[in-house]
């Protein structure tokens, strides 16, 4: 990536998104040559286009430890001004609070999170030091639009030092409802940090309303209004009288990239030794993403011989939070599992699960996603799940079938996609026998589904995420920022 350092003037800076992860990484060779190259993940995805639109300001931490890298500015114009993180912070505030505190309880507890003062402590002050930072680079009465579940205490701290900035946060995980989020040593504090800002979005109106209920409950606001999707009409008014709007903001994807019409799927399948269904599962290698259940599902099929044997299944496992202990038990698992299915059912130099723990490049991504039958999304909990709606972009032309979580967010917009309960392994094996059966013996039904699937997610891309989030938003600064007239 072709990049540039930048005169450290912020007096322009009327645009700063904010988010734990800079979108790239950046790399040193052993001469100490720094290089920086765009790293994959939902966020990224969705906020690119949206930042490089408006020449806007990124804050965030770069990826590695230690000492951050002079702020500079990106070919397409966004400018990156890094966070330095140590390892304590890493340890604490990311590992630890963040992804085995906060993680697993607004996953609705999968598996347990971990409440350690000390993470807190961390996770508190990693909150500061990103405030220091935003508040540096803001111009005087900026917006900034604050990312996800590792910032919750941002908004808060920067409502209270800056209160020229008009402040947008965005959750992209679920809200748990009330009794879970109650579990939270910190839940009050945690609650004022993130009615700091002036708007507060989630995917979902469930979550939103689970989000109303905890804040009336545990902080004296008033509730009023009804939660919409895309507009506010639901509001918080804070103990010290602030009015603070609350919206569902379903995201979605930019599918232009997915749009390619022009991939050798023949060759794509040739280089899998040319099965006669492939069917794909593409995520984080993450205990929420329902891997292990889908792989238990087919194993399950191929023991009732329920489907062919020149069946491949391909799982492209992307590397995650791999010092976390439950992330190591879950590849373990899935591991294990790839081997006894091939083991049990795969025939000599023809493995029936073709497995891959790595990243893939998107234009391959989209050479996968165009050449499989079937896609298997199967989360147990997800916020939205961006991988189903990019499946579904490259399938313009009505081919393939989507077996989907009604546990992801995506379902409430993809209703057309074979839903299951990844609770209920029946459920799975029923769905995505459903969709082969579908194809083989029903494609018009097949094709309609897919095609009207395809058109949701057109009709609703990143664009129109950010943009009626940003509305909302301006709107929100318009008021005096968020205090309600007497
Ligand atoms: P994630 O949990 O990371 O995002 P998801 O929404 O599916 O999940 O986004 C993953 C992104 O990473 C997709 O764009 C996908 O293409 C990419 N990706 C996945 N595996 C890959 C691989 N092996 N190689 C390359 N790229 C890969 C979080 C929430 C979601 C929410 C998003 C956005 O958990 O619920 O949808 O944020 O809000």
């Amino acid at each position: 990536m072709n990049t540039s350092a930048v005169e450290s003037d912020y007096t322009t800076n009327d645009f700063v998104v904010v988010a734990n992860r800079l979108p790239v990484d950046l790399t040193i060779d052993a001469d100490g040559n720094h290089e920086w190259t765009p790293s994959p993940g939902g966020l990224v995805t969705a906020l690119s286009p949206v930042l490089e639109h408006h020449r806007g300001c990124w804050v965030g931490w770069p990826g590695t430890i230690g000492e951050a890298p002079e702020p500079f500015r990106t070919e397409t114009g966004v400018l990156l001004h890094p966070v330095t993180l140590s390892e304590a912070d890493f340890e604490g505030f990311y590992e630890g609070f963040s992804n085995a505190t906060l993680w697993p309880l607004y996953h609705d507890l999968i598996v347990h999170p971990r409440y350690h003062r000390e993470w807190w402590e961390a996770y508190r002050e990693v909150n500061q030091k990103f405030a220091v930072e935003v508040s540096t680079v803001a111009a005087e009465g900026a917006t900034v639009w604050i990312q996800d579940y590792q910032l919750q205490l941002l908004p808060g701290i920067l409502q209270q030092i800056r209160p020229d900035l008009t402040i947008g946060f965005f959750l992209h995980i679920p809200f748990p409802a009330p009794d879970l989020y109650r579990q939270l040593p910190w839940r009050e504090e945690l609650l004022r940090g993130v009615l700091g800002a002036d708007l507060i979005g989630f995917h979902l109106e469930s979550n939103a309303r689970n989000f109303l209920d905890v804040a009336e409950q545990l902080s004296g606001s008033e509730v009023s209004g009804t939660v919409s999707v895309r507009d506010v009409t639901a509001f918080i008014t804070t103990s010290d009288g602030r009015r603070v709007g609350v919206g569902a903001f379903p995201i979605s994807i930019d599918p232009s990239p997915f749009l390619n019409t022009d991939v050798d799927v023949a060759a794509i399948r040739a280089e899998l030794d040319n099965p006669d269904l492939l069917i794909l599962g593409v995520d984080r290698l993450d205990y929420t993403k329902g891997i292990l259940q889908r792989l238990r599902a087919l194993e399950e099929l191929h023991e009732l011989e329920a489907i062919d044997t020149n069946t491949v299944f391909l799982q492209i496992a992307t590397p995650s939070r791999e010092r976390i202990d439950h992330y190591q038990e879950t590849r373990r698992e899935v591991e294990e599992a790839v081997g006894r299915i091939n083991g049990r059912f795969g025939k000599l130099g023809k493995p029936i699960v073709s497995y891959h723990h790595v990243a893939v490049p998107k234009s391959r991504l989209v050479e996968l996603y165009s050449a499989a039958d079937v896609m298997l999304v199967t989360p147990y909990k997800d916020g939205m799940n961006l991988v189903a709606k990019e499946y579904v972009a490259c399938h313009g032309d009505g081919s393939g079938a989507i077996v989907l979580s009604e546990f992801a967010g995506a379902a409430e917009e993809l209703s057309q996609a074979y839903l299951c309960n990844p609770f209920d392994i029946e459920s799975v094996k029923r769905q995505i026998l459903h969709a082969i059966r579908a194809l083989e013996s029903d494609p018009e039904t097949a094709r309609s589904r897919m095609l009207k699937l395809h058109e949701q997610v057109i009709q609703h891309d990143v664009d129109v995420w950010a943009g009626a989030f940003l509305q909302c938003l301006y709107s929100a600064g318009d008021g005096d920022n968020g205090v309600v007239d007497e």
